[in-house]
């Protein structure tokens, strides 16, 4: 049985948001909005397959994916960008692999208890996020 990571968390930190921004080539002015936010992803899991909406008063995110098999992400409303993306179970973790014009690029979810963590990578730039359960 894998993790179920099905639910409701926002965020409370949030490290080198901005460093993961830059990588991405975000203008100045879109980062200066985007480090203020304060988002809540809700975890929809069946199994292997998954949705991951990210909400802010900003603009919002969707995800939507079966673990292991490879798909088309266009990261519409971030760096609008084309990647092939794949996510793979690495015991409990999510870790999440986005081929394209970056390198390096891709994330990884976690949960300890009640803790959701999540590390964004771009190039040389990790951003690590920590998000509590609230439903
Ligand atoms: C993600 O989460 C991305 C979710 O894949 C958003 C995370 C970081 C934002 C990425 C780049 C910044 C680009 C533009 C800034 C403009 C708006 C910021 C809006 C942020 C929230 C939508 C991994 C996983 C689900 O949880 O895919």
């Amino acid at each position: 049985m894998p993790a179920n990571y099905s639910g409701t968390w926002d965020i409370v930190d949030n490290q080198n948001f901005e460093g993961y921004m830059v990588a991405l080539g975000i203008d100045f002015a879109t980062r200066k909005v985007a480090r203020m936010l304060k988002p809540q992803k809700v975890f929809e899991q069946d199994g292997d397959s998954f949705i991951i909406k990210t909400f802010t008063t900003f603009r919002n995110y969707s995800s939507s994916f079966k673990i292991g098999e490879e798909f088309e992400e266009i990261t519409k409303g971030l760096d609008n960008r084309k990647c092939q993306t794949t996510i793979n179970w690495d015991n409990d973790k999510l870790v999440c692999v986005q081929k394209g014009e970056k390198k390096n690029r891709g994330w990884t979810h976690w949960m300890e208890g009640d803790t959701l963590y999540l590390e964004l990578r771009c190039e040389d730039q990790i951003c690590k996020q920590t998000y509590k359960r609230t439903a």
